[in-house]
């Protein structure tokens, strides 16, 4: 059913990002951009004035899904072979945009720097409240993380959206995997899976002197 389809459950992202690392701690691209899939899910639950934030979201996405079903596709298997396809192909801009403005490469940065962000506003959730605003925990982890690469138009908008969120009780409603604690006990076991992602990408990233893509 297309309206069951729509909705976000925190389990199933829970699976997409187990399923992303492989034996020897490579990303699949493949269930990494499923894991945002299932994020822009929850964010598309939450109304319209996120809208300008999924879109961004979903062309990125549609973008490494190009990648992954044109000519090319096997070698964006896994984000290790992405990088060393199109940094030994010269297929990266690496200094300024040139021939280059949507590589695989710095597409998928812009998304590592907001699963930065949902790290941190994650773990905050864990451990907040019932009192706890989930604006604010969101606005934190924004500007520890995604906030320094954003011009002020978009921190602007995005501090205007946070403070349309939904209070505590309802955001974990959204989640839809039953009461407060058991929201919580799965936080618990998605961070860990989504820390590792994050850690396993940035350490590429930094080897490969990836981190500042224009
Ligand atoms: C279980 C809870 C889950 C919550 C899930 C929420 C999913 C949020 C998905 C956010 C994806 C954001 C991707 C942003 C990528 C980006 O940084 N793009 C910018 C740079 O791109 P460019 O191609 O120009 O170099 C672009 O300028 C971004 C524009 C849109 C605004 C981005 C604001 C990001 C705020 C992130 C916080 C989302 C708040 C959601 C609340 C739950």
């Amino acid at each position: 059913m297309a309206s069951e389809d729509q909705k976000f459950c925190l389990l199933e992202v829970l699976d997409t990002f187990k399923l992303c690392l492989s034996e020897n701690k490579e990303v699949y691209l493949e269930h990494y951009v499923a894991g945002w899939r299932g994020l822009v899910k929850f964010l598309n639950s939450l109304g319209a004035v996120f809208g300008f934030i999924s879109k961004d979201a979903v062309s990125k996405i549609q973008i490494l899904v190009n990648f992954l079903n044109g000519e090319h596709g096997s070698q964006y298997v896994t984000i290790q072979s992405m990088v060393k396809y199109e940094l030994e192909n010269k297929l990266v801009d690496q200094k300024k945009q040139g021939s280059h403005p949507e590589s695989g490469c710095r597409t998928l940065l812009r998304l590592h720097r907001a699963l930065r962000w949902l790290e941190l506003f994650l773990e905050r959730l864990r451990t907040s409240t019932e009192d706890s605003k989930t604006s604010f925990m969101c606005a934190e982890a924004y500007n520890e993380s995604l906030a320094k690469y954003h011009t002020w138009m978009v921190r602007t908008a995005a501090g205007m959206a946070f403070h349309m969120l939904p209070g505590r009780p309802a955001f974990f409603e959204v989640m839809n995997v039953g009461p407060p604690e058991q929201v919580v006990a799965i936080l618990g076991k998605a961070l860990p899976l989504i820390s590792e992602v994050y850690q396993i990408t940035e350490d590429l990233y930094a080897q490969h002197n990836l981190l500042d893509l224009p």
